[in-house]
């Protein structure tokens, strides 16, 4: 007699456990896209300030503070020269861990100079009335400057520490430049607030390397982010194929372009056209064809479900999406596209104090969006 109770019982759990999972999916999967601001151009980098304002970058050289309901400020004044044109302009822009009481920002761009230009970091102060920057600060420049409008890279990460990581493209034209300690170029780079060397970098000491370098063998880096772990996680574009998500660790080189998972573009290989070598670290994760990633972002806290937490975020400059990447074990081990109907160049990704991610597109009316949980 009891088991053909026990049968729609265990069946009706089952059907409950359906339910909810389907229910969890699409709330995951429908998000919501709220405009928050308009009217930016070209924005390339967002951080998040007192008053729910926000600090958004603009590539031809603008920094202008955001106002929680979206009002747009005047332009800063005190901004460094910007040699705008191409990639290069105003690029990241971070927030000091200490911005509430210090009030600090770092920016990096692209800044001219003898022979060109290179991306250069900066530590300014935010005025008390929020119209410009004081106590501007170049703290790093890659070198050597060169003439190229192309792969400034440019993420700028502050280290669980209190040291700062920045990521420097290689040019375009420099890349084997990528393999060699004598200069910046496609390299991450690990500076102290002050623009000194910290004495536990890789290459302290070494002759003939720069002193300021963590990891090399990198193509063009746009989107860096602080992982749960405490340590850096970065994207960087491949050439053709080959886009890949990285955790530079210090003094290991990354590969370009000795090995890579892309090709010329137009095809043909690239160097060997080999895809492993011993003394070269494997990407965690490799998009080919290439996405075009910039922006990188974990979701930390428990706004869109415990599912979520701990996996990563990239945005799609080429396909117009946001990447939602499962990491499990250090690895990146699933992608699920979403936002497939965005239609718009994802630049850059952040998570928020409020715990919502947001985004800004890359468009002449470029927008700051947040994401709602559907
Ligand atoms: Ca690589």
């Amino acid at each position: 007699m009891r088991l053909p109770i026990l049968i729609p019982i265990q069946r009706l759990a089952l059907l409950v456990f359906a339910v909810l999972a389907t229910t969890a999916h699409s709330q995951t999967a429908a998000l919501r896209v709220e405009v928050v601001a308009s009217g930016l151009q070209n924005p390339w980098g967002v951080a998040f300030i007192d008053g729910g304002r926000f600090l958004v970058t603009e590539r031809p050289g603008r920094m202008r503070v955001v106002a929680a309901d979206g009002r747009l400020g005047e332009p800063l004044a005190g901004l460094p020269d910007v040699d705008a044109g191409g990639q290069g302009g105003l690029l990241d822009v971070i927030t000091d861990s200490g911005f509430a009481r210090n009030r600090t920002v770092y920016f990096c761009y692209a800044e001219p100079g003898a022979g060109g230009n290179s991306t250069a970091l900066a530590s300014a102060r935010l005025s008390a009335d929020a119209t410009r920057l004081e106590a501007v600060k170049v703290i790093f420049s890659q070198a050597p400057k060169f003439s190229s409008r192309a792969h400034f890279g440019c993420r700028i990460v502050e280290a669980p520490d209190g040291l700062l990581f920045l990521t420097l493209g290689d040019r375009f034209s420099r890349k084997d430049d990528a393999q060699t300690l004598d200069n910046h170029h496609g390299k991450v780079v690990r500076i102290a607030k002050d623009g000194s060397v910290p004495p536990g970098n890789p290459f302290v000491g070494r002759a003939g390397a720069k002193p300021e370098i963590w990891s090399l063998g990198h193509r063009n880096l746009q989107g860096a982010a602080l992982g749960p772990d405490g340590r850096l996680w970065t994207s960087e574009h491949g050439p053709q194929g080959g886009d890949e998500i990285n955790r530079p660790e210090a003094g290991k080189n990354y590969g370009w372009p000795v090995i890579t998972y892309g090709e010329n573009y137009g095809g043909g290989a690239i160097g060997e056209g080999i895809t492993a070598k011993a003394g070269l670290e494997q990407p965690v994760f490799q998009w080919t064809p290439s996405i075009a990633p910039s922006g990188l972002a974990f979701v930390k806290g428990e706004r869109y479900g415990k599912a979520w937490q701990g996996h990563l975020l990239a945005g799609s400059l080429k396909f117009r999406y946001l990447a939602r990447l499962e990491v499990s074990g250090g690895r990146v081990v699933k992608e699920e596209r979403l936002l497939p109907d965005l239609n718009a160049r994802v630049r850059d990704v952040r998570e928020g104090p409020d715990g919502f991610i947001y985004l800004l597109t890359d468009e002449r009316n470029g927008r700051l969006l947040r994401l709602h949980p559907g």
